[in-house]
Order: C-alpha cells, then structure tokens, then sequence
C-alpha cells in the first residue's frame, strides 16, 4: 500500500523531465506545464497530502481510481488515439479515443476494480487452439472481460502505472536495444531467498490486478506471482517471435495473456528443430515433432488477432515448441498487455525487472506517466 500512498501524495510533484538527447525514441521535448499550472498543483498537492495521511487502504484506491477517473476525463478536450505520430511529437489530430477514457464518470466502478464481481467475467467457455499433436496449445476467452470492466481497468492501468522504455545492451552483440514498447512489472517472492539478492526489489502486485489475478488463475487453473504489462502506443510498438522458454518459468510452463485496447495481430510460429527444447522426461506426454519444421518462412504459423478484454491461455509445450509475436502494424491504436507468469527463482524475478524495468545504472532510468491532455506517454514520475 505505501506505493499506492506515495502515489496520491507524489502524484502532482515534478514537470515531465527534458530527454537526454541520442535517444532512438526521443521527442525532442518535455512537454511541460505552465508555472500557473504548478502553482495549482502544489496547492492540491499539500491538501491531498494532507488528505492521504488520513486515509486506510481501501479510502486511498478509491481515492486513487477517482483521481485516475479526473485525470483522464478533462472537460473539453477529446481523448486521442494513439497514431504513429504518438510516442515521437504530440499529435494535433485526436481521432476516435480507442480506451475510451474519456467515458469515464461512474463511481460504482471504483468498487468493481477493487471487488472484480463474477459479472465482470464472460461465462461463456473456451475454444481450445491444439495444433501439431498438442505442441501448440491454446485456450483462447474471446472478451473475456465485459466491455464495461475493461473500459475502466485499461483506463486505471494508463494512469496509475510507472511505465518503463527499457534500453539495454545485448551482451553477446553490445547492440543497443532501446524496447519498442512501455513496459511494467510486478511480482512477490515465493522462494523465500534473501531478499538481499534482489538488486531491486520485486513491485508489489497492486490490490486491483491482485484481485484481478485470482480471477484469471481460477479461469485458467493455474497459479501465478508475476504480471508483464506491455502498452503498445500505436502500430510502431511491437514484440518479435520469442517464446517465454526460460528455465526459471519451469519446465511447461502456463502464461495467460490479456489484451486491452485496440486490435492487434498475434501470430505464433513452430521453432526450428534446433530450438526445440526437450522438457525434463517426467513430462511423459512429451513428443517431440519434427513435421513442418524448416525455414522460418515455411514453418507452420498460427495467426489470431487479439481484441479487447480477450484472454488467451498458452500452455503445455506451446512455450517449448513455439514462438509467439505481436508483430508492427500501420494504423494500430494503444493496447495494453497483461501477462501472469509463475516466476520460480530469484533469477527470473531479477530478469523481469531488468528488461521491464531496467535497472539503477542503466544510462536511462526514466518512468513515463500518462499524460491525457497530450493522450500519449510522457516521462514523469510517481506512479505505482
Ligand atoms: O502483447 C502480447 O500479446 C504478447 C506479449 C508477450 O509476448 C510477452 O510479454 O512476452
């Protein structure tokens, strides 16, 4: 809770700082607010924190999913989808919102964030995706979430996270990859390891994507401590073919998958037999197919588009076997991803924040926050 309350009591501190210059995504600006606005910041600022010290936990998130509500429904200026032009200069031209933010006014859902009722959820059951003798294997919830609950969650995720554009250099390479998505993570330990083997230490899970959490373990019967959250600001923000095979997840390993937002492709590709990695032989169901695998462009390929409030569900060897990838697109608007993994070594805890987080001494170690007023990221700070 003390993120949640440094948030209220931070939320109004600090200009959007200036970007170092050699950045691949930079927008050559800050995009501050004028000193008036400043002056009336400080001033809610002292209130508000003065309000917070007075606050149990549950006043501060509803306090926090109303502020989230004020921030992103500003009088008199339409929200804009995210276009191209988004993560580079602000965009003059605000078209359809594709979050809908602005839509949002009614305080009953400040309670539905914090209780996920049963009616949030689609009953309807899952298609199951099974391909090449059960090496791909989906479960795949078409709006698994009810368009009102979505509408408020992808809006509460925009304006309470701390979001990260990871930049690192590749080892093996020492090429410079600068993320091409805004990336967030949370996790608990559950190895019981001296924390002290956290250079940074894991985000607690927020108490509205805990909730949400437990709904989409008893959908999916599985158990996770991770969440991955991806926001692709337009078609520009994208995830190569990679398959999340890494030995710390286990050895097949459950991944569910939520989508908010706009539209956009997800295809999964077989991996080369080469990369095909066998899982420890108590998986006795396990064969390892070699039909279809060749070239990368005539393996085979499963390809869905991914729409709001769907939950797919990859799981049993998918990971092994398969790569998965959301790849540009021209026209694409923001989308926000959620993935729940089980992390289970300090080591995968530490990998997720290095390459959703990054770390101290990277060279650029900047949060970005929603701005609405310029409908798209700005660096910032604060935030959960
Ligand atoms: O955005 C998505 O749907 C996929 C995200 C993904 O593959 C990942 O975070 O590993």
């Amino acid at each position: 809770m003390a993120d949640l309350k440094t948030w209220l009591g931070g939320r109004s501190e600090g200009r959007p700082t200036k970007r170092r210059k050699g950045q691949d995504d930079d927008d050559g600006g800050g995009g501050g607010s004028g000193d008036d606005d400043d002056l009336g910041r400080a001033i809610k600022a002292s209130k508000l924190e003065a309000r917070v010290a007075e606050m149990d936990e549950e006043t501060m998130l509803r306090e926090a999913i109303r502020l989230s509500e004020a921030a992103v429904a500003v009088p008199g200026r339409p929200m804009g989808e995210e276009s191209a032009s988004e993560v580079n200069k602000p965009s003059p031209k605000k078209k359809v919102d594709p979050f809908q933010t602005s839509q949002l006014s009614d305080h009953t859902d400040a309670s539905l964030l914090l209780e996920w009722p049963d009616s949030s959820f689609s009953s309807k059951p899952a298609e199951m995706i099974n391909k090449l003798e059960g090496s791909l294997d989906l479960l795949y919830f078409r709006r698994w979430i009810n368009a009102h609950a979505r509408q408020h969650l992808r809006s509460w995720l925009l304006s309470n996270l701390a979001w990260h554009r990871v930049s690192y250099t590749r080892p093996s390479t020492k090429q410079r990859i600068v993320t091409p998505r805004f990336t967030a993570t949370f996790g608990r330990d559950e190895t019981g390891a001296d924390m002290a083997r956290y250079p940074v230490k894991p985000k607690e899970i927020p108490q509205v994507l805990g909730t949400l959490m437990k709904k989409v373990e008893e959908q999916t019967s599985a158990r996770y401590n991770a969440l991955i959250i991806n926001y692709y600001a337009d078609g520009t923000d994208s995830i190569s073919y990679h398959s999340d095979d890494e030995s710390f997840l286990g050895p097949l390993p459950t991944i569910a998958s939520l989508s908010l937002g706009s539209s956009r492709d997800f295809y999964l590709r077989r991996k080369a037999p080469a990369d095909v990695e066998i899982p420890p032989a108590s998986t006795k169901s396990f064969s390892m197919g070699t039909k279809g695998h060749g070239p990368a462009a005539s393996r085979p390929t499963e390809k869905m588009t991914l729409s709001d409030g769907d939950l797919v569900v990859m799981r049993g060897r998918t990971q092994n076997e398969w790569e998965h990838s959301i790849p540009k697109r021209a026209n694409a608007g923001g989308r926000i991803n959620i993935t729940f993994r089980r992390v289970m070594t300090v080591a995968g805890t530490n990998n997720f924040q290095r390459y959703n987080r990054g770390l101290p001494s990277d060279d650029d170690t900047r949060v970005y926050r929603w701005d609405s007023r310029e409908g798209r990221m700005m660096p910032g700070s604060g935030g959960l």
